[in-house]
């Protein structure tokens, strides 16, 4: 069957039925006046036909609903544009097997949590030898010479070992964002690297859970990197990049 994509609505069971799922707490004992709440609250959320098919009772007079509905609203999926890192999907192999070839040289890649931020999961997941969700990370990519900084590093600091490195690549993860500190950080940075003739020579790279595409463009970067980013992603992009940039394609 052929999808109007001018037109996106939920799928359930048939084409177009608008079917959703909703599960919520309400600060209310469980029962059939509670059943009746959820209900009424779900029409007023714009769902047509209601129906509570799960209450839980959490005690203490709140209760937990699974609610069905159906939508009635549409979306024109047919002019969404989102801007996103466009590169090749690549696997690890194929990543180094490309760096061979076409590169011709290791790629050296400097990476770090900066300013006050001490959360080092994320970058750990992109350059940890053990890798994320099944993906080793680049210290694993025999074309890759990766330096992990770990947590709290200075800008300063972050750029003093790139020049040291002759990094082709710096890589920021930024994931507290308590007012927009992300935003002052990752600008002050590239104030930095222009204040300091670098800008241009590397690739330069952000990322974290409310890091996108648009927003690092926007700062100044060469790409940015969310939620589910893997090791792979990452090492293609700058590969890719590294050869556009060197003429190389
Ligand atoms: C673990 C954790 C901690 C640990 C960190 C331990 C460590 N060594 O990292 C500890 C306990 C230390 C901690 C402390 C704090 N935390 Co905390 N923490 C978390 C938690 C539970 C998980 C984060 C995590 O590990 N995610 C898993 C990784 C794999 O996901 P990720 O970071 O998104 O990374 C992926 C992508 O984003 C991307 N990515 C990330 N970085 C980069 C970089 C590049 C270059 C690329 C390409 C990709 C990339 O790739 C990764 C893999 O896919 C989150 C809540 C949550 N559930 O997310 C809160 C959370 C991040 N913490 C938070 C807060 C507020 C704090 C504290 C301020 C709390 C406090 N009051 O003390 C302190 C701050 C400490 C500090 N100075 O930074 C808030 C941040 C809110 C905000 N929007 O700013 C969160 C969201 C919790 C919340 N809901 O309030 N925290």
């Amino acid at each position: 069957m052929k999808v109007d994509y001018t037109n996106v609505k939920p799928y359930g069971d048939t084409m177009n039925d608008g079917a959703v799922q909703l599960s919520f707490t309400l600060p209310v004992p469980a029962g059939e006046e509670a059943k009746e709440a959820a209900r009424q609250l779900v029409k007023k959320m714009g769902l047509d036909e209601p129906s509570v098919v799960y209450m839980a009772d959490l005690g203490i007079d709140f209760a937990y609903f699974i609610v069905y509905g159906k939508c009635t609203h549409t979306v024109d999926y047919s002019a969404i544009e989102v801007p996103k890192v466009v590169t090749k999907k690549m696997s690890r192999e194929e990543i180094n097997e490309f760096v061979k070839e076409k590169i011709g040289r290791k790629i050296t890649v400097v990476a770090a949590c900066t300013g006050t931020d001490a959360h080092t999961v994320g970058i750990d997941a992109i350059m940890n030898m053990k890798g994320y969700n099944g993906e080793f990370g680049l210290e694993r990519y025999p074309e890759f010479n990766a330096y992990n900084l770990g947590s709290q590093v200075l800008n300063e600091e972050l750029i003093a070992k790139a020049k040291e490195v002759n990094a082709d690549a710096i890589l920021v993860s930024q994931i507290v964002t308590q007012k927009n500190v992300h935003i002052k950080n990752l600008t002050n940075l590239v104030e930095l690297l222009e204040a300091e003739g670098m800008r241009d020579k590397v690739i330069l790279i952000c990322g974290g859970p409310r890091i996108s595409h648009e927003l690092a463009v926007e700062l100044g970067y060469d790409a940015g990197f969310g939620p589910g980013t893997l090791a792979p992603d990452v090492a293609a992009f700058i590969a890719m990049e590294i050869a556009k940039r060197e003429g190389k394609l």
